[in-house]
């Protein structure tokens, strides 16, 4: 098992956009893992690889209660997603102890390639609607606080900075 190192707001490193993976190999397959491993440890119900510094279009979810239920989602692509709104309270492992209220397309249509290469569509609503397309931001190299108010967003940036030198200092 390999946990990965999670990048944190404000790291400059959250904005960069990612690219296609090409082929899924036994390189793309590691990193699926180590990702999975990392989700799991910390505990979260998706993870990025944009948050784990790998700019490709690596996904993986599980909002499964006995985180057994894995997903993976390589170069995913929304093909549809509902005109009826929904907000939900979300969070980030990328930004930790923040939660805020995020409005979204309830329901989505992702088509994206299984760890076969094997392009796959799948209809999502609730946390797994949510959750992809929080996921899908990442890898376009966006926090789901850049939705919210620029007062609240250099607040949140503000308490993230203190927290990681308070972090530093416990060491
Ligand atoms: O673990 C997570 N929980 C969560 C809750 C509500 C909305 C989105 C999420 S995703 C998050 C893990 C994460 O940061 N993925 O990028
Ligand atoms: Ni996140």
């Amino acid at each position: 098992m390999a946990l990965l190192n999670v990048l944190c707001y404000p790291d400059p490193r959250l904005h960069t956009v990612a690219k296609p993976v090409e082929q899924v190999d036994a390189r793309i397959k590691k990193i699926v893992q180590d990702m999975a491993d990392t989700m799991y440890d910390a505990p979260g119900v998706g993870l990025a690889a944009t948050q784990v510094d790998i700019h490709e279009c690596i996904v993986v979810v599980d909002i499964s209660d006995d985180q057994n239920e894995l997903m993976v989602f390589i170069n995913p692509e929304i093909i549809w997603a509902s005109p009826e709104k929904k907000s939900w309270r979300e969070g980030c492992l990328s930004v930790p102890e923040f939660y805020d209220e995020v409005e979204r397309p309830a329901q989505i249509r992702i088509k994206a390639l299984d760890l076969n290469g094997k392009e796959f569509e799948l209809d999502a609503d609730g946390l797994l609607a949510v959750c992809l397309q929080h996921e899908l931001d990442h890898l376009k190299g966006k926090v789901f606080v850049e939705y919210l108010s620029i007062l609240k967003r250099n607040r949140i940036a503000q308490k993230m900075k203190k927290r990681a030198k308070e972090l530093l200092g416990q060491r």
